[in-house]
C-alpha cells in the first residue's frame, strides 16, 4: 500500500450470486481506480447474516463473490480482496459505532424501513444496525472514496456523520495532538447503472434477495436463463416505444442497455422509437448475454481453482488486517480502553 495514494473501498454481499445490478452499480465502477488508488474490496458475509442464510450456499456465495471480483475484472494484484468475518475489527468497531448511534437515526434509514416490513413482528435486529457495521467498514481503512449504487447513498451519510460526531467527541489522539479520529469520506454514484429496476417489477430495485422468478439477471445465470428474463420483463399495456414517455418498466430496458453499451439513455431511446417492445427486449438480452458470457466462464474457472482462492484470501487478509488494527487501537485508546 502506498502512503500518498487515496484509498478506495466497497463491497457486495455474498448472498446468491451477483446481479447485474451490483455489477453495473457497483463492480464495474471500481476498475478505473486500480492504477490510481489504494483499492480495497471484499465480501460482507457479516452483513449477509442480517437475514437468513444457508450455511453452505453462504460459504459457496462467498468465494463465488470473490471469483467474480476478479472475473469482472478487479486484479487482485492491484486490489486488497477479502471475507469481512476474517478481519474481527469490522465487528468491534461496530460495536463501537454502535453506541454512538442513535436509534432515531437508524429508524430513517429507507433501506430498513423496506426490508424490516419483509420481517413481520420478527425484525432482526442485525437489519437495524446494519448501517453502522457498513460504517465501521469503511472507516476502519481511512477511506476517501466508496464507489456504490444509488441505494446506499442515505448509508453514506450516516458513515459521515458518525464520523464526524466521533472526531467532534474524541478530538485529541492517543499521543496528545489534535487530529481527526476518522477520515470522512465520499461517496461515488455511477452516471448510469446506479439504479438497475427489478424485471419483474420495475418500480423496485433488482435485489438479490428479490424472490420473484426472473426478477433478477444473475452473473451466473446461462445465455438460455438471460434471454428468457429480458423477455419475460414486464413492461406495460401498450406495444410500442414512444418518445416522450416512458414507463418504468422500459425505462428500466433502455437504462441498462445504456449502461451495458457505456451509451446516453436517449440514444438508446432514439433506436427504438416507433418499434414494439420485442426488439428492445430482444436486443437488450443479447447485449447482456454478450457481456455477461466471458465474466460467468472466467468465474467459474476461478472457482476451480479453490487453492488459487484461497491464497488471494490469504494474502488480503494479511493486508487489511495490517490497517484495521491500526486504527481500532487508537479508537480503543481514545475511548479511555485499558491497552497494555
Ligand atoms: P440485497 O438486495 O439482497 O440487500 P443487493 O442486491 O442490494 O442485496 P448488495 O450486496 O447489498 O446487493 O449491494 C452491493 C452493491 O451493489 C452496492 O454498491 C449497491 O449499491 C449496488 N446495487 C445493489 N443493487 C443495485 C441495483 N439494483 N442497481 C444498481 N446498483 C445496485
Ligand atoms: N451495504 C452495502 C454493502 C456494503 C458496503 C460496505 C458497500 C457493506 N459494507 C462498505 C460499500 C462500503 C450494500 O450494498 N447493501
Amino acid at each position: 500500500m502506498n502512503a500518498t495514494r487515496k484509498t478506495v473501498l466497497s463491497a457486495v454481499q455474498p448472498t446468491n450470486s451477483m446481479h447485474i445490478g451490483n455489477y453495473l452499480g457497483a463492480v464495474r465502477n471500481w476498475i478505473p481506480y486500480l492504477d490510481e488508488y489504494d483499492c480495497i474490496f471484499f465480501a460482507v458475509d457479516l452483513h449477509s447474516i442480517t437475514v437468513e442464510q444457508d450455511p453452505e450456499a453462504l460459504r459457496e456465495n462467498t468465494y463465488r463473490s470473490i471469483a467474480s471480483y476478479i472475473a469482472c475484472g478487479i486484479d487482485p494484484a492491484k486490489a486488497i480482496l477479502f471475507v469481512q468475518s476474517q478481519v474481527p475489527e469490522h465487528a468491534e468497531l461496530a460495536w463501537v459505532l454502535t453506541c454512538h448511534s442513535s436509534m432515531g437515526e437508524l429508524s430513517r434509514m429507507t433501506q430498513y424501513k423496506d426490508k424490516s416490513q419483509k420481517h413481520g413482528s420478527h425484525i432482526p435486529t442485525g437489519l437495524f444496525t446494519y448501517p453502522v457495521l457498513m460504517a465501521a467498514d469503511i472507516l476502519l481503512y481511512g477511506t476517501h472514496l466508496v464507489p456504490v449504487g444509488e441505494d446506499q447513498k442515505q448509508h453514506l451519510e450516516l458513515t459521515r456523520d458518525l464520523a464526524e460526531r466521533m472526531n467532534h467527541r474524541f478530538p485529541k489522539s492517543s499521543s496528545g495532538e489534535d487530529s481527526a479520529l476518522f477520515r470522512v469520506p465520499e461517496p461515488m454514484i455511477a452516471k448510469t447503472g446506479a439504479r438497475v429496476m427489478s424485471l419483474q417489477d420495475p418500480e423496485s430495485k433488482m435485489s438479490k434477495s428479490d424472490p420473484a422468478p426472473g426478477a433478477c439477471v444473475f452473473l451466473s445465470d446461462s445465455d438460455k436463463e438471460i434471454e428468457k428474463k429480458f423477455k419475460r420483463a414486464v413492461t406495460d399495456s401498450g406495444s410500442e416505444v414512444r418518445s416522450e414517455e416512458q414507463s418504468a418498466g422500459v425505462r428500466n430496458l433502455i437504462q441498462i442497455q445504456a449502461s451495458f453499451l457505456n451509451q446516453d439513455y436517449n440514444a438508446v431511446l432514439q433506436r427504438y422509437v416507433g418499434k414494439q417492445y420485442g426488439y428492445l427486449k430482444v436486443d437488450t438480452a443479447n447485449i447482456a448475454v454478450e457481456h455477461l458470457r466471458p465474466i460467468r466462464e472466467r468465474t467459474e474457472a476461478i472457482l476451480k481453482d479453490r487453492a488459487y482462492l484461497e491464497g488471494i484470501l490469504k494474502q488480503g487478509r494479511a493486508a487489511a488486517r495490517a490497517r484495521a488494527e491500526k486504527t481500532l487501537s487508537e479508537v480503543y485508546k481514545r475511548l479511555g480502553f485499558v491497552r497494555e
